[in-house]
């Protein structure tokens, strides 16, 4: 027998509520529940309902009166009484957008409201999430672009029963977070992403109350130190939960672990809101800084042309009497290219520090000649050249079984300098990255390994497919 599946097209017409389809750039309004078939995405918003239920003195509820429709307020006593049998109904794989259930979550302290978080929760199927074929439909890539640019995500990975690690491929979790940064459009996912270890009812006693205790821990030994570095690259706003969404009394809806998401769901959205506010005063302010410049600058402007016109003329004819002036020669030291020095300390090197004066054009040099300071000039290609050539040293010494850390060595300074010049978090020096971490291991050059997995994961995230290859098994053999 087929599970049931939820009908293929919105209960209501979209019109009411549309998804719209947006530009790059531009933020959906929801907050999208994310993961694998039967992670407990639809399961979640029936614990929304069952929040309502609970006695602790300070919580969230979702009753069905503050649901803004009558789709969204069906919706929840659906997942809620479908929840407390253990049996939610299967989420249908769509071509058009999913309607978001718009309500309003209110937090309660002894009876009082001291808390309130307006969502547009959108459910998709969890295949967009693990199925390459749905994600690269065209409903899919819209999908992907409205997750990137969402109010939030959770990401909910369902706990094995016995607390094993995850069967589910790591590198389907790389490829939705190379596919979210490309549907975003940035080098990084800017929006809270909530990581959650689902369905810890079914973990027993002793791991449930660990993974609470630290759900960090948790999803560490469930996904494995490589998915999470990936998640902290390329999601800046993260934070691990572990949750349970049904809760560990039978037939009923007892949450664990929501109040926290929410709490923190809730913090991120006013100091989003906060920030978007702040940028839209100042850019006002700005703005009327720009007018009043204008209208000034107008003022002076006829005020100026008035004594100009006057003192203009006074210069004028005071110029025409100097001897012309001697063009300025460009004199000085001819630029000097320091030799890369590499006996620093792998980990310890520093890039050479590029003054103002040293940063621009060599041949505007000052015209007094500055006898004791020589300009260091950070070539780029020579740093380059030099790393790539020290690796190749370092291979061919390690083939014809010689000595090679020290090529390797110098191959992981010139990397670094190169990297450290960039900017933070620039795809560019991916190669780079790549020859850092292929230095480090294959030199046993006894780098952090959080380092190299960082550098690796930078790899994965932004190299071709050859590049990815050598750092997933570069991963394999520092056991990442
Ligand atoms: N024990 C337990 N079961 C849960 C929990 N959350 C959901 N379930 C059940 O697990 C099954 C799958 O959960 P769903 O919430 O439907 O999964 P989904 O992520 O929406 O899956 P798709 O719709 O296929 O993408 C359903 O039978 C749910 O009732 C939970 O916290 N604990
Ligand atoms: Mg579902």
């Amino acid at each position: 027998m087929t599970a049931p599946t939820t009908p293929p097209s919105p209960v209501a017409p979209p019109a009411i509520t549309p998804v719209p389809s947006l530009p790059p750039g531009d933020t959906h309004d929801g907050f999208f529940l994310w993961g694998a078939p039967k992670a407990g995405k639809s399961g979640f918003i029936g614990a929304l309902y069952g929040l309502s239920r609970g006695d602790d003195v300070e919580r969230w509820t979702a009753h069905p009166k503050d649901c803004d429709d009558s789709h969204t307020q069906a919706m929840v006593l659906r997942a809620h009484e479908e929840l407390s049998e253990r049996r939610n109904t299967k989420t249908g794989v769509r071509d058009m957008p999913y309607r978001p259930l718009r309500l309003t979550l209110r937090k309660m302290k002894a009876g009082r409201q001291v808390g309130e978080l307006r969502v547009a929760l959108v459910d998709p199927a969890g295949e967009f999430s693990v199925d390459p074929a749905h994600r690269l439909s065209s409903a899919g890539k819209q999908l992907y672009r409205q997750v990137a640019t969402s109010h939030g995500v959770l990401w909910l990975f369902e706990a094995t029963p016995d607390g094993a690690a995850s069967t589910l491929d790591r590198l389907l979790i790389l490829e939705q977070l190379v596919a979210l940064l490309e549907a975003g459009g940035a080098p990084q996912l800017d929006l809270p992403v909530a990581i959650c270890l689902s369905k810890i009812d079914c973990l027993a006693e002793e791991k449930r109350r660990a993974a609470l205790a630290n759900p960090t821990e948790a999803l560490l030994g469930h996904l494995g130190a490589t998915s999470l570095t990936w998640f902290e690259a390329v999601c800046p706003t993260l934070r691990c939960f572990a949750v349970s969404s049904a809760g560990v009394v039978p037939d009923k809806v007892r949450p664990i672990g929501l109040n926290e998401v929410l709490d923190w769901l809730e913090d991120h959205r006013g100091r989003r809101v906060r920030t978007a506010r702040a940028s839209a005063i100042r850019g006002r302010a700005f703005d009327l800084v720009k007018r009043w410049t204008s209208v000034v600058a107008k003022g002076t402007m006829l005020v100026a042309i008035g004594a100009g016109v006057a003192f203009g003329g006074v210069l004028a004819a005071r110029k025409l009497l100097q001897p012309p002036e001697a063009p300025a020669e460009v004199v000085g030291p001819a630029p000097v290219v320091q030799p890369v020095n590499t006996s620093s300390s792998a980990v310890t090197a520093k890039p050479a520090v590029r003054t103002r004066q040293s940063a621009g054009d060599v041949n505007r040099a000052p015209t007094r000649p500055v006898a004791k300071t020589v300009p260091v000039i950070f070539d780029a290609k020579v740093e380059r050249d030099s790393m790539r050539a020290a690796f190749a040293q370092g291979l061919a010494a390690q083939g014809n079984r010689q000595k090679a850390s020290e090529w390797f060595r110098r191959a992981y300074v010139h990397a670094t300098r190169l990297i450290e010049r960039g900017q933070p978090a620039s795809k560019e020096y991916t190669p780079e990255r790549l020859i850092r971490a292929r230095a480090c291991v294959l030199g046993q050059l006894q780098c952090p390994r959080a380092a190299v997995s960082e550098d690796l994961t930078w790899v994965l995230v932004f190299g071709d497919d050859a590049q990815r290859r050598t750092a997933v098994r570069l991963l394999e053999r520092i056991g990442a």
